[in-house]
C-alpha cells in the first residue's frame, strides 16, 4: 500500500495490485480515515434508528444478520482520487489514482431498516452517524462523522448496511461492525462504523456535508457551489505500467472503467495521439461497480510513447483531458497518460 498519513490511515493501492481481478482484496483496499478508526465492541453495539419515525428501533448485530440479506459487488472511490494531477495543489491528501477498489458487500438492504421504522410524514432525510470524531481546525467542538442522505436517493440507491466485505467480516479499517454503502456515489457517502440514522426534516448541513466534499469553481466571476455525490466517469489504465519496456508488434492495454450516473457505453484508447480505437468491455454493465476493458493494439514503431484511455458513459459522459480545478480538488477524473517504450 501506499501510506499518506499513519495516523489516521490513509493509503492507496498500487495499480499493478488492481489489476488481479475484478474484486479488490480486502488487505489490498484503500483506506481513507478522517479520524482514528474507533473500536466498538460487538457484543455492546447497537444500531440506533430514531428521529422522525412511527418505531425507533435499537438493532444489535445478530438481529441484523438476522434479516433479509444482500451481496452487491460496488466500487467505492474517494472524491480526491487523481488530486495530486492538480495543478496548482490543493488541500487534501495528495492521492494518485488509487483512492479506488471493488468488493462484494453483504448486508441488509437500507431500505428495509427504513421501512421497519417507518418515516413518518415530515421525513426529508436520512442522516448517517459514523461512531468516529474528534476535533478538526478551526472548529471548538469535537465533529462527528455524519452525512445524509435524502430519502428518495437513499431508497432508489440500493444502499445497503454491510456486515460483511468479501465474505469477511468488516475489517475495522473499512467499518467494522456495520457501514453504510451507497452504490455509484463516491466514497464519503458509505459512512463507516455505524451507529446511528437518524430521521430528519430537513436538508442537513454538517462538516462534512457543506464544508467539505463540495465542488467549488469560479465561473464568470462568481463562486459557484455543488455537493459531490455520484462517481465521474473514469477509464483507469492498469496495464502498461508507467515507463515499461513493451515489445513493439501487439501491445496489451488492459484497465478498469467505472461511472456512477450511467453504465459505461466505451472505452477507447490512443497511442501517441493517434486515433482513438475502441476496447472491449467485459464484466456487468451497470452503475455499482467497474468494468474490466482491454484492447491489443498493433504498434510497430519503436519509440516513447503514450498511451491514453477515455471513457463515455450512456448519459453522454466523457473524461476531460485536463482536470477540471476545483478548490478542494475533488472529482479529477482527466484522461489519464501513461509512458512506455517500445522497443
Ligand atoms: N465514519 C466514517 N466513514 C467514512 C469515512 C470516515 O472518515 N469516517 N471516510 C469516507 C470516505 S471520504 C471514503 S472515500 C470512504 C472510504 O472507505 P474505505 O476506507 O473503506 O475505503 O469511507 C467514507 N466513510
Ligand atoms: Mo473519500
Amino acid at each position: 500500500m501506499i501510506v499518506h498519513r499513519e495516523r489516521p490511515l490513509n493509503s492507496e493501492t498500487p495499480i499493478a495490485e488492481l489489476t488481479r481481478g475484478t474484486v479488490t482484496p480486502n488487505a489490498a483496499f484503500y483506506v481513507r480515515n478522517h479520524f482514528e478508526p474507533p473500536l466498538l465492541d460487538p457484543s455492546s453495539w447497537r444500531l440506533e434508528v430514531g428521529g422522525l419515525v412511527e418505531r425507533p428501533l435499537r438493532l444489535s448485530l445478530p438481529e441484523l444478520r438476522a434479516m433479509r440479506s444482500q451481496t452487491l459487488m460496488v466500487t467505492l472511490e474517494c472524491a480526491g482520487n487523481g488530486r495530486a494531477r492538480l495543478s496548482p495543489p490543493t488541500e487534501g491528501e495528495p492521492w494518485g489514482l488509487g483512492a479506488v477498489g471493488t468488493a462484494e458487500w453483504t448486508g441488509v438492504p437500507l431500505i428495509d431498516v427504513l421501512d421497519r421504522a417507518g418515516p413518518r410524514p415530515a421525513a426529508r432525510e436520512a442522516l448517517f452517524r459514523g461512531a468516529d470524531g474528534g476535533p478538526l481546525e478551526g472548529r471548538s467542538d469535537n465533529t462527528r462523522f455524519e452525512r445524509s442522505l435524502a430519502l428518495d436517493e437513499a431508497r432508489e440507491s440500493q444502499a445497503l448496511l454491510a456486515y460483511a466485505m468479501n465474505n469477511e467480516p468488516l475489517p475495522i479499517q473499512h467499518g467494522y461492525p456495520l457501514r453504510l454503502i451507497v452504490p455509484g456515489w463516491y466514497g464519503v457517502a458509505s459512512v463507516k462504523w455505524l451507529a446511528a440514522i437518524e430521521i430528519i426534516d430537513a436538508a442537513f448541513s454538517g462538516y462534512f456535508q457543506r464544508e467539505r466534499y463540495v465542488y467549488e469553481w469560479e465561473r464568470d466571476g462568481r463562486l459557484v457551489r455543488e455537493p459531490v455525490n455520484r462517481l465521474r466517469v473514469r477509464a483507469l489504465i492498469t496495464e502498461p505500467r508507467p515507463n515499461q519496456a513493451v515489445e513493439a508488434g501487439d501491445i496489451v492495454v488492459r484497465g478498469l472503467a467505472w461511472s456512477g450516473a450511467a453504465p459505461i457505453a466505451r472505452v477507447e484508447v490512443s497511442f501517441g495521439g493517434g486515433p482513438w480505437q475502441a476496447a472491449r468491455l467485459s464484466g456487468k454493465p451497470g452503475t455499482g461497480s467497474w468494468q474490466p476493458w482491454e484492447l491489443i493494439a498493433r504498434e510497430t514503431r519503436p519509440g516513447r510513447t503514450t498511451v491514453r484511455a477515455r471513457a463515455t458513459d450512456l448519459a453522454g459522459r466523457t473524461q476531460p483531458p485536463q482536470p477540471e480545478w476545483n478548490r478542494l480538488g475533488y472529482g479529477s477524473n482527466a484522461i489519464q497518460d501513461v509512458r512506455v517504450d517500445i522497443g
